[in-house]
């Protein structure tokens, strides 16, 4: 018994020896240790002995494997902290659209609403109920987008303005403006096909040219800075009357002449006027008991003039080199 004992843990601790895998420690120890293995059992201190040996190698060994499999694990899987970071670029809004938040906000400051509606629109509210003639050149194939000979791509927001006279109750007073897209045929360094407007109309009990030229004035200090003049100049659009061109003093020379106010010292910036009594009638307003002041502009030339870019195509070609200034 002692010496079959004897030979028995011989040949154990002879394989024990060979084995290097985990897989195999674990054959082994099912083939002495296990429930039908070699030592199981069997009683007495011998073989306790036996066992407890055997027991105590498997350990240390699955010990030795694991700090093995470790020390590979960290020499293949090195990490160099010194390496730069992968940053993910941020983006930012447009040049025009902040722009156009710029324009809003100081608006919407002064109690203005922002009001919207269809870029495809009805010859009606965008020509006929502005007061624009049958002749005037913008009703003419050449000059406008046409999608039937009633719908067409609208050429400034002027018919959001008509629309909230028509849907507003009638005499009521008005305080909006009408940002958005309008299309003219028209392509050069200075006209895109596609370009954004800011329109305003103010209608109320007395309201006359003094609140128009408030209204402005305030509008182009916030956008150009206190230092900015302003002045106004007769013109003529058919939806008012009467109407003035809102000039502020050059932002590049402050006045003195340069290149970019073609050495007149001044930049047209804005159309107003007061709103033509017959667009009011047109609409259900009667021009006996209410008054108002409309004006609109091209977002493109305010943000032209405030960043200094002399070619607005640059706003539509998106070139990060261009687009990454802002
Ligand atoms: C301009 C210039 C002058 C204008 C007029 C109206 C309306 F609907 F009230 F008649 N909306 N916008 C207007 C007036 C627009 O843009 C250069």
């Amino acid at each position: 018994m002692e010496q079959e004992l004897n030979s028995l843990r011989g040949t154990a601790l002879n394989e024990l020896s060979e084995i290097t895998s985990k897989e195999a420690l674990n054959d082994l120890k099912i083939k002495y240790l296990g429930k039908k293995g070699l030592l199981t059992g069997m009683l007495g201190q011998v073989v306790n002995e036996i066992r407890n040996e055997i027991e105590d190698i498997i350990a240390t060994k699955l010990e030795a494997m694991k700090q093995a499999e470790l020390s590979r694990k960290l020499a293949s899987e090195t990490i160099d902290v010194t390496l730069p970071g992968r940053s993910t670029e941020l983006g930012h809004l447009h040049p025009l659209t902040l722009t156009l938040n710029r324009i809003k906000d100081t608006f919407m400051r002064m109690g203005f609403e922002i009001a919207e509606g269809p870029e495809v629109e009805k010859d009606y509210y965008n020509f006929e109920a502005l007061n624009l003639p049958q002749d005037h050149p913008a009703r003419d194939m050449q000059d406008s987008f046409y999608i039937t000979k009633e719908f067409l791509l609208r050429t400034h927001t002027s018919p959001v303005q008509v629309r909230t006279l028509q849907s507003a109750e009638p005499n009521q007073p008005i305080r909006i403006i009408a940002p958005g897209k309008v299309y003219r045929r028209d392509y050069d360094a200075t006209h895109s096909p596609m370009f954004q407007q800011v329109e305003g109309l103010v209608v109320d009990e007395n309201i006359s040219f003094a609140d128009l030229k408030g209204t402005l004035e305030l509008f182009l200090k916030e956008t150009f800075g206190n230092r900015v003049n302003v002045r106004f100049r007769p013109s003529f659009f058919p939806f008012t009357e009467p109407s003035a061109e809102v000039d502020i003093s050059c932002v590049m020379c402050e006045g003195k002449g340069c290149r970019v106010c073609s050495g007149t010292g001044w930049l047209e910036i804005l159309g107003s006027g007061m709103v033509h009594p017959r667009v009011l009638e047109m609409s259900n307003f009667d021009p006996d008991k209410v008054s108002g002041f409309a004006f609109g502009m091209g977002v493109e030339r305010i943000a032209m003039l405030t960043y200094g870019i002399d070619d607005l195509r640059l706003f539509f070609d998106n070139d990060m080199r261009f687009l990454r200034q802002f």
